[in-house]
């Protein structure tokens, strides 16, 4: 489905900006009768309805006529505007009151509150983006770290439009000689060369399947890397948490079993967001409380992308090892590093039969942190490397993986000597799914679900 028959002609108002305390608020207004209606309110000394496209007017905002707040108007006409419609934006005053009266006026005026990411939806529909571009309007908005804000923002500039776009004229071209091919059928002749015909599909499955796995870095750019800190009891888990949060979050005692409940809190390291639990030391115990902290930790590490196993040196180097064993064999894939805390109180070199890998490290007085940080921004990046224009997610996975399946079969068909019409049967439906990621064939359901991420305003 697509087209002008589908755009909504309703007006729709909300606030863009967050509720609350503030210098500005914006108040957004868009469709047809967006200018008409807010000409009803404001008083300036210019007309809204003679005033191009791009401008601001400054004036009051009336109701009743009394004055509401100075505020500036900003005119975008169709289709240059965010959504392809009349648009005004209303500059007022921060604080809800303001913004609150404005869009007030507005809906008792035949204009009505939008939903969510409605204003999306329909520059989207108006073909001002592309399906992915209106993602990363999302991603952007919720970035919890500068690269993924970056990277969203790669993505709105179109650089996932880009990639669908190639893979889909490969396929096309593909499509439109295996068609002659089939007007030909009679004569038995074969237009494609199979051995490039081959390369070619073995070409595209290798870009979509590792497009399809940057969807885990995607997600580590959206939402941020969580780790773990691990370890026996007093190793230091909650002092080395503090040292790298920079202030006392935990509670640090030199009384074994201190930490009970985990603890969660949020870095920033080289503009990656990092989400740290330090958690109840491991030990045998019959202290139901702290079982219950020690069962928490074992679902804290499953749900993490790393854990860091913190050993007290000073009671030897080796003394964790079979806390790391464990947490190797039972958390498989996850990468597990090793710090040697305490290494203040030991006075004995770092012993060097011990792993390269392991961090010598003291939360006291600070020695081995900034390799740490180095550590885990290198666990991000190997994992978020493949992303870098596009923040791939469960939906655009889940249809890069079927694309994948179908040109898979492609090749499977191909290498059997199948028919052109067979082969044709599975690059059509790769083509097709690839309309589904940027929205050339949309339903309303899928816009539903698209949207639902956004909020009110946007
Ligand atoms: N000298 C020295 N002492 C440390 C260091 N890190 C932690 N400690 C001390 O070790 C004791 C235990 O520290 P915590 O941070 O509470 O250890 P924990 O691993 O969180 O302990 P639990 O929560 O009980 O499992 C405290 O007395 C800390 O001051 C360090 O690098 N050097
Ligand atoms: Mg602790």
């Amino acid at each position: 489905m697509m087209g002008a028959s589908m755009v909504d002609t309703d007006t729709i108002c909300a606030l863009a900006t967050p509720r609350g305390v503030a210098g500005l608020a914006v108040v957004r207004v868009s469709g047809p009768r967006a200018i008409e209606a807010c000409e009803i309110f404001f008083q300036g000394s210019f007309n809204l309805q003679e005033t191009p496209g791009y401008t601001i007017r400054y004036g009051w905002w009336l109701n009743d006529d009394s004055r509401v707040d100075s505020v500036t108007v900003s005119v975008f006409r169709c289709p240059h505007s965010y959504t392809g419609e009349d648009v005004v934006e209303i500059g007022c005053h921060g604080g809800s009151f303001t913004s609150q009266v404005i869009i007030d006026s507005l809906l008792s005026n035949n204009v009505r509150l939008a939903n969510p990411g409605e204003f999306t939806r329909r520059a989207f529909v108006n073909q001002k983006l592309d399906l992915t571009q209106a993602e990363a309007v999302a991603d952007i908005i919720h970035a919890e770290s500068l690269v993924g804000a970056q990277t969203a923002a790669r993505q709105l500039a179109g650089g996932f439009t880009r990639r669908i776009k190639q893979l889909r004229e490969g396929l096309l071209d593909v499509i439109g000689l295996l068609e002659l091919e089939l007007d030909f059928s009679e004569e038995d002749v074969e237009f494609v060369d199979r051995t490039r015909l081959r390369t070619l599909l073995c070409d595209l499955v290798a870009e979509v399947e590792l497009l399809g796995a940057s969807a885990q870095g995607a997600e580590i750019l959206r939402s941020g890397f969580h780790i773990a800190v691990v370890g026996y009891p007093n190793a230091g888990k909650s002092s080395l948490f503090n040292a790298l949060l920079q202030r006392s979050r935990a509670i640090v005692s030199e009384i074994p079993g201190t930490t009970r409940d985990y603890i969660q809190e949020t870095i920033l390291i080289d503009g990656y967001s990092v989400h740290l639990s330090d958690t109840a030391g491991i030990r045998q115990t019959d202290d139901i409380i702290e079982l219950e902290g020690i069962t928490l930790t074992r679902s804290i590490i499953e749900q993490s992308d790393a854990v860091v196993v913190v050993n007290d040196a000073s009671n030897g180097f080796e003394h964790s090892d079979g806390l790391v064993d464990e947490v190797r064999s039972a958390f498989h894939g996850v990468p597990v590093v090793v710090l040697q805390n305490k290494v203040d109180l030991t006075p004995r070199l770092f012993d060097t039969k011990r792993p390269e890998s392991e961090i010598p490290c003291s939360a006291h007085t600070g020695v081995g942190l900034q390799s740490l940080r180095e550590r885990i921004v290198g666990m991000i990046t190997s994992k978020t490397g493949g992303a870098s224009d596009v923040l791939v997610n469960g939906r655009q996975a889940t249809l890069l993986g079927l694309i994948s399946a179908s040109l898979s079969s492609a090749r499977a068909a191909l290498d059997l000597g199948q028919p052109a019409d067979l082969l044709a049967v599975d690059i059509r439906s790769a083509i097709r799914l690839l309309g589904d990621i940027s929205g050339e064939s949309w339903n309303p359901d899928v816009l539903d679900s698209v949207f639902s991420r956004f909020c009110i305003g946007k």
